[in-house]
């Protein structure tokens, strides 16, 4: 064999909060795992193709109460704030807010510095006379917004339902950081995904094509191969379940037989049927919505929806 071959992947660092997150959530009874983890270079591709498909409404349901109200949020916010997107990735949502508001400045926060360099980049050629402030890190931890932007009114943008991915007590206490972050005359714009009828939500996460099955088993090829891990991707079925009581799709791996395995060094057994719970994505019902909002220390002052009533798109103010 040539030398000169691609270096093996096992030369490839390991990430050591991957790794604690994954060997804590597997020994955890029952297994569950953050959905942060799902993101490397395959799993935001599939993400991607995941806002196409035909069942999965919110992104283009989103997208379009973004283009139909932009005027609208200009109106109520008012020119010349700094808008502060918080987990920016590659969204192709924000020019239509961008066009619309004619903000003073945009600071896109992301935890992946790859994805954010090129759509900071992408956005900068776009809006020529916008300074584009791009901020590299975890908004679930404290974190400083850019000096250029110190004085300025700010307008928070979170779109996407990212938010349905936190438990309620979490998503809480992220709305109240956000208010901390931002400060007093602040405004923030978020997106959240409504409760609808169980079928509606079920096919958006188990779609026909198997997209998201093949994200939700991604989790596992990507522990394999950066773990070092022995996992059989063919001994793991895509689950997506309505929780009712807790209005929420959960989205599980369940072994389809007794499984021995081991990850980075720790071995764990799963009986046929066990499941390791690898997402929640809560929705919320109008008034949740707003009372999500006032006990996160934001007052509703606007909301937008579709004609069906999927998507609510919800303007506050600190
Ligand atoms: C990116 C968290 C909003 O919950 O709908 C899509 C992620 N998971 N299909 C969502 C997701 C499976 C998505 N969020």
């Amino acid at each position: 064999m040539l030398l000169t071959e691609d270096a093996p992947a096992r030369t490839q660092r390991i990430d050591p909060a991957f790794r604690r997150d994954i060997l804590e959530g597997l020994a955890q009874e029952p297994k569950a795992t953050p959905p942060i983890w799902f993101y490397d270079r395959r799993g935001s591709e599939l993400f991607e193709q995941i806002t196409d498909l035909p069942e999965y409404y919110p992104t283009r349901t989103e997208t379009a109460l973004l283009k139909a109200h932009g005027p609208d949020v200009a109106r109520a916010a008012g020119a010349g704030r700094a808008v502060v997107e918080f987990g920016a990735g590659s969204s192709r949502k924000t020019p239509h807010l961008l066009r619309a508001i004619d903000p003073a400045a945009y600071v896109p926060i992301d935890i992946s510095g790859d994805f954010l360099h090129d759509s900071s980049a992408e956005l900068a050629r776009a809006f020529p006379h916008l300074p584009v402030l791009p901020v590299v890190g975890d908004f679930n931890q404290p974190l400083d917004l850019p000096e250029e932007i110190s004085g300025m009114p700010r307008l928070g943008f979170f779109p996407g339902s990212t938010i349905g991915n936190m438990d309620p007590g979490a998503a809480v206490d992220l709305l109240r950081a956000m208010r901390r972050l931002l400060g007093d005359d602040a405004m923030l714009l978020i997106g959240m995904d409504r409760i609808k009828d169980r079928d509606r939500l079920i096919a958006a996460y188990d779609d026909a094509q198997g997209v998201t099955a093949a994200f939700n088993l991604n989790l596992i090829e990507r522990i394999n191969r950066e773990l070092e891990g022995d996992m059989p991707v063919d001994g793991f079925a895509h689950r997506a379940v309505w929780n009712d009581e807790k209005a929420r799709i959960e989205m599980h791996l369940e072994a389809l037989r007794a499984l021995d395995f081991q990850v980075a060094g720790a071995r764990f057994h799963m009986d046929r049927g066990e499941t390791i719970h690898t997402e929640s994505s809560h929705k919320y019902g109008t008034r949740d919505e707003r009372i999500l909002l006032r006990a996160g220390g934001w007052d509703p002052v606007e909301e937008w929806t579709d004609a069906e009533g999927l998507f609510g798109l919800v303007l506050a103010q600190a």
